[in-house]
């Protein structure tokens, strides 16, 4: 069975044939490939194509597919049983993995994606300060959490409107979206309503409409007005944490934020995500405290057992430097590529991470983002996956190294994504 024809039969049983929609190729066109298999840097399509993979299953094997470490350790777990419903020994243990990494985390609690560490992080927070409103960055995606998924209203001080159907104009009537990198409009929300503002959500390095970095100070900033107006200040690291170090962005810059919402990483591949901060708010959590949340495989034994050995290995092999600078020989290729065939790109990248902006300037918030040349953006992701490289499926994702990713791996898909540019 080939990829059109199982794509066609998805389609017939699935929605858009997809279980996540990033996966349909809607934003760069044509139809998926299916993957029969993953081992290291590769995938193996069900027509037995390898493919370098940038995409990584969206950031959880930072150490490659099918890492022998993770397996075994889950085939370990798996012969006591898949799921007990009462607490196991391995809960305790990725705790005390998570609490030992992250800055920001004194407890966590384990749920089963990232999305829902981000809305039991919402609710947690309103939950601790009584406030209702929620403040976003516009281009920060936290997963398809009601209140979230809202876009920026007419000025930067509206409420929000809903970004999805489904959602009721009263649930997303209490979040802010602002522009990020933008200091006075931060200033701005905040005094005009700092003290009803629950929280403050965003990817301190926002990796969902491309890859934006923040100005210097700006994260130092938002810490400062989130503390002096007591509004809880949540890190969303579901990508960044344990990617880019072992603390996620809030080790590298030294700005702690009071929850962090964590996930793929911890999962080791498996279904995970994961919600952490103070104790002072975490103890407002049930059955301590009067915040509501649960789940039917939070801590799953498997999960835990993938994400301890994955954890383990990062924590043993302190891949980082190494994997930075893969990402930068692969970002200098592109820009020298670029600049030789006198095209405007921007290849924002900071260790394993980088994404393609076509654009004469940097690109530093959403709207930015959604002005580049997304056309340039296809022509590349096609020909890079038909000469075996392959990108996110989108302008709009950032591209993933793993420590399978051997120098001949970046080497190979740096020539073809610029043999791709220098094609424009
Ligand atoms: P999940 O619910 O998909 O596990 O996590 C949601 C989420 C939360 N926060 C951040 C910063 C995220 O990047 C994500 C999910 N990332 C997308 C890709 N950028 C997952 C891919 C998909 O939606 O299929």
């Amino acid at each position: 069975m080939d990829s059109q024809k199982l794509f066609e039969q998805a389609r017939e049983l699935i929605p858009g044939g997809v279980n996540s929609p990033v996966r349909a190729f809607r934003s760069v066109g044509g139809s998926p490939f299916f993957t029969r298999s993953a081992n290291g840097s590769r995938l193996t399509t069900v027509e037995g194509r390898q493919l370098i993979d940038f995409v990584c299953t969206w950031g959880p094997a930072i150490h490659g597919h099918n890492c022998p470490e993770i397996r075994s350790a889950i085939s370990v777990a798996l012969a006591d049983g898949t799921s007990f419903g009462t607490p196991n020994p391995r809960e305790v243990a990725m705790a005390q993995s998570i609490v030992a990494a992250v800055p920001s985390v004194e407890q966590v609690r384990m749920c089963n994606s990232g999305t829902e560490a981000t809305l039991s992080s919402i609710r947690l927070a309103r939950g601790y300060t009584g406030r209702d409103k929620i403040v976003k960055f516009a281009g920060c995606y936290h997963g398809h959490v009601d209140a979230l998924l809202v876009k920026a209203g007419s000025g930067a001080l509206t409420l929000g409107n809903p970004d999805s159907a489904g959602i009721p104009a009263g649930t997303a009537a209490d979040t802010l979206v602002l522009p990020f990198n933008d200091l006075a409009a931060l200033e701005h929300c905040f005094s005009a309503f700092g003290e009803s503002i629950a929280a403050v959500i965003l990817e301190p390095f926002p990796a969902n409409c491309g890859l934006i970095l923040p100005h210097e100070g700006y994260l130092a900033a938002l810490r400062k007005l989130t503390q002096e107006h007591g509004s809880v200040l949540i890190f969303d690291e579901v990508m960044t944490g344990f990617r880019l170090s072992l603390g996620g962005v809030q080790a590298m810059t030294g700005i702690t934020p009071d929850l962090t919402a964590l996930g793929k990483i911890i999962g080791g591949g498996l279904p995970v995500g994961a919600f952490g901060g103070k104790r002072e708010i975490m103890s407002c959590l049930a059955p301590e405290g009067p915040v509501y949340q649960a789940g039917t495989l939070s801590g799953n034994p498997l999960a835990m057992a993938a994400g301890i050995a994955a954890l383990e290995k990062l924590r043993e092999e302190d891949p980082y430097d190494r994997l930075d600078q893969l990402g930068s020989m692969i970002a200098g290729a592109l820009r020298e590529a670029a600049a030789s065939k006198g095209i405007g790109l921007q290849v924002p990248q900071v260790g394993s991470m980088f994404a393609l902006f076509f654009a004469t300037e940097p690109v530093l918030n959403y709207e930015a983002a959604v002005a580049t040349d997304t056309r340039l953006f296809n022509k590349v992701f096609h020909y890079a996956l038909e000469h075996g490289v392959y990108l996110p499926p989108s302008p709009y994702e950032t591209c993933f190294i793993s420590t399978a990713h051997g120098a001949g791996d970046a080497e190979q898909a740096a020539t073809v994504l610029a043999d791709a540019i220098r094609l424009l």
